[in-house]
Formats: C-alpha cells, sequence, structure tokens
C-alpha cells in the first residue's frame, strides 16, 4: 500500500523563543514532525515551506525520502542557502519520522542501529569574568557534564557572544524588530582569551573536556596565533576560528598550530564543506540536521567525513527545536565518527510544546526507543504563545566597520 502525503501544515510558534515547525500527515493517518526553526528568519523558511514546496508534497509517496529529497534539491534550478536547505531538512525530519512510526521502531534503528551506548554530550558555560565563569562551570559539572564550552567578557567591550552579564543562560537573539549592535575588538580579544582559558584549566584540572567558539571573528593569521597561544590549555576544539567561506584559507591556520577544529554550523550542503573535509583542514563538522538538508544529507556529509577520520559534532543550540535535536541524537546513535553534541538547553515553556523522549544522564544524551524520532508537538500549548519577532546582533569594529558576528 502506498503511504500518501494527505495534509502539509506549517506551524511558527514562540514558547520562550521562536520555532517553525512542520507537520506531515499521511493518507493511513500517520503524524510526521520536522523542525524548519531558522534564527531571525523564521517567516521566510515557513513561507518557502506553505506556499512553495508544501503544494508539491501533497499527494506524494511518505515512503519515498531520499526521492522527495532530490525532487526539491535537484528538481528546483535555485538550489542550495539556508531557507532553501532548512525547509528541505525538515521535510526529511518529518519523513524519517514516519517512516520509523510506520515500522514501528525508533529512527536510529533505520539508520543500521546503535554504535554506541550513550552520546556524549557538551552544554555552555558563561560569565563576564573569570570567577563568574568558573562558577557557572562548577554548576555545569554538578550537573554531569563532562564538556563545556566556555566563554568569557572581554575587558573593553560591552556586549561579547556567548556571554550575557548577570544571566546564567545565554540567548543570541533579541526580542524587537531588527538586530542590536555589538562592538567588536579583535587585538583586546586575541590578548584576553588565553588568559581567561588558561585560568579556566588551570581551576577545573585536566579530564574535564573544554571547548571554545571564535564565532568566525578572526582571519587565518590571527587564528593561527590563537591556535598556537592556546595549545597548553588542551581544548577539545576551538570552533568557527574563521569565516569559512574561504575553505583553502584554513590550510594557513593548519601550518601553524595542531589544536583541533571545529567549523560548520552554518553550512547548507556537503559542498560547503568539501575541501575542509577532503584536505582535512578541520577534525570536527558541525552541520545541524535542520540547516543541512536533514538527516539524510547529513549521513552522506558524515559519511564523507569519515573517509577522512574528520568527525560529526552537530550544532545544537536552543534556535533548533527538540525535533531537531532527536533527529541528532537518532543519528549520533548510529553513526560510527560521531564525537559530541551540544546541547545548549531550552526556556522552559518549550517543555509544554515539545515533548520529548530523548533522555540526559550524568554527561550523555539517548533519543529514546519511541517509533520515529520520539517528539509529540502540543498544536493546542502552541497556539498559545504567538510568533514574535527576533533578530541575532550585528557586530562593528571600534571604528564603525561591519564585522561577522
Ligand atoms: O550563535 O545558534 O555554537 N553555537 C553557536 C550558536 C549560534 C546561534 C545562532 O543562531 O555558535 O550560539
Ligand atoms: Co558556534
Amino acid at each position: 500500500m502506498t503511504r500518501v502525503i494527505d495534509a502539509v501544515d506549517v506551524i511558527v510558534s514562540s514558547p520562550g523563543r521562536n520555532f517553525v515547525t512542520l507537520k506531515i500527515t499521511t493518507s493511513d493517518g500517520l503524524v510526521g514532525w520536522g523542525d524548519a526553526t531558522l534564527n531571525g528568519r523564521e517567516l521566510s523558511v515557513a513561507s518557502y515551506l506553505r506556499d512553495h514546496l508544501a503544494p508539491a508534497l501533497v499527494g506524494r509517496d511518505a515512503d519515498r525520502i531520499e526521492d522527495t529529497w532530490n525532487y526539491f534539491y535537484r528538481g528546483v534550478y535555485w538550489r542550495r542557502g539556508p531557507v532553501a536547505m532548512a525547509s528541505i531538512g525538515a521535510i526529511d525530519m518529518a519523513l524519517w519520522d514516519i517512516k520509523g512510526k510506520a515500522a514501528g521502531v525508533p529512527v536510529y534503528q533505520l539508520l543500521g542501529g546503535a554504535v554506541r551506548d550513550r552520546i556524549l554530550t557538551y552544554t555552555h558555560a558563561t560569565g563576564w569574568d573569570v570567577p563568574e565563569l568558573l562558577d557557572s562551570v562548577a554548576e555545569r559539572r554538578v550537573q554531569g557534564y563532562r564538556a563545556v564550552r566556555v566563554q568569557s567578557g572581554v575587558p573593553g567591550l560591552d556586549k561579547v557572544y556567548g556571554v550575557t552579564k548577570g544571566a546564567a543562560v545565554y540567548e543570541p537573539a533579541g526580542r524587537g524588530v531588527g538586530p542590536a549592535e555589538e562592538v567588536w575588538d579583535t587585538s583586546a580579544y586575541l590578548r584576553h582569551a588565553p588568559v581567561v582559558l588558561e585560568a579556566v584549566r588551570e581551576a577545573v584540572g585536566p579530564e574535564l573536556k573544554l571547548l571554545h567558539d571564535v564565532h568566525h571573528r578572526l582571519n587565518p593569521i590571527e587564528a593561527a596565533r590563537l591556535g598556537k597561544a592556546l595549545e597548553p590549555v588542551d581544548l577539545f576544539w576551538l570552533e568557527d576560528v574563521t569565516p569559512a567561506e574561504n575553505q583553502m584559507l584554513l590550510r594557513a591556520v593548519r601550518q601553524h598550530t595542531t589544536i583541533p577544529l571545529a567549523i560548520g554550523e552554518v553550512f547548507n550542503t556537503v559542498w560547503d564543506a568539501q575541501q575542509l573535509i577532503t584536505e582535512r583542514l578541520i577534525d570536527y563538522i558541525r552541520v545541524a540536521v535542520v540547516h543541512a538538508g536533514g538527516i539524510s544529507h547529513l549521513r552522506k556529509i558524515f559519511a564523507l567525513a569519515e573517509v577522512f577520520q574528520v568527525k560529526a559534532a552537530p550544532h545544537g543550540p536552543s534556535d533548533v527545536s527538540p525535533i531537531n535535536m532527536s533527529a541528532s541524537l537518532h543519528l549520533g546513535l548510529s553513526t560510527t565518527n560521531f564525537a559530541i553534541q551540544e546541547f545548549m538547553g531550552y526556556p522552559a515553556q518549550v517543555g509544554e510544546v515539545f515533548h520529548s523522549s530523548y533522555r540526559y544522564d550524568d554527561g550523555y544524551l539517548h533519543p529514546g526507543d519511541e517509533p520515529g524520532l520520539g517528539i509529540e508537538f502540543d498544536e493546542a500549548a502552541a497556539a498559545r504563545f504567538p510568533y514574535s519577532p527576533a533578530y541575532l546582533p550585528i557586530a562593528r569594529d571600534l571604528d564603525g566597520t561591519m564585522k561577522d558576528w
């Protein structure tokens, strides 16, 4: 019997922050959920799905996941880009969810079964200065985390990526229409970051895995210098040292430092990372399920990475929904070269709308054994949290020039 797609709905809600959720319903009454959230551009993805892809999805065979992926990728002349790929990502997730539910098995079983018992995870610690940051790291250790991303303020700057003064949890998107502005000073950052990271390593001892995100702020030679300076800290990785559009520029960083590099949260396809992987200019590929075309495309990216001993470590911020998080965990459980999953956590209201079967225990995550992705989305609860505009900030240099945020 052919399982036909009967209905496609797009739900934009804001339980503590904005999410775009895709619902696919089939002729035999199954419902699949996909995450289509693109932070600060939510309505563009909602329109792309609702106005352009949904009409073509209705009537298609729900079981033909790979063909549907190619229908919306190869079959569309204006391909790639975050809006199109997040839309395809959401469809792909929802169809895997349906296939799992139809078979009565968790998605990781369809992906080849578990290759590990549990998935190592890291979360964020944040503090304006070293004492605040150490408190935050200590709190994460009490929660059981074995790996922690550490971000701190920079003297002379007012706002810094990854840090909110006085708040326990950092949320990059700001409510309201249009982006807030931040001032950035590369020299101050390069002087200060090694001091902070050395102090944290000194305080926590050798075992805790420490990570740090540069968030695309440096040029290759600055990145190389920072990498060299941080080698004694023994970081698990240094993330997004440069804006990686120019993949070959990472060669310069690699010539100078053996610090492990992680890149890829803004990538949309395997071609964005092709040179980084095949020249082994990175150690970890950070593509998110939603932003790089879903489970089907991430499997291809991770398979290419496996050949070159690059490991998978998907993006897991609060701005990808629990549906994406669950899809990432199903991949993580069944992918041999999967290293670690970022888990930033969510505002409390998220739990009223998304009911997830994944579980956290002692620094590790597991997707659970519910059929499909194991996430139920409560549409009535979502209706209580209407969309409200929120944007990521922008950054400027001290003289006012636009900088990569
Ligand atoms: O800034 O997801 O590693 N995590 C990150 C995130 C990104 C946000 C942007 O929407 O870099 O905090
Ligand atoms: Co990042």
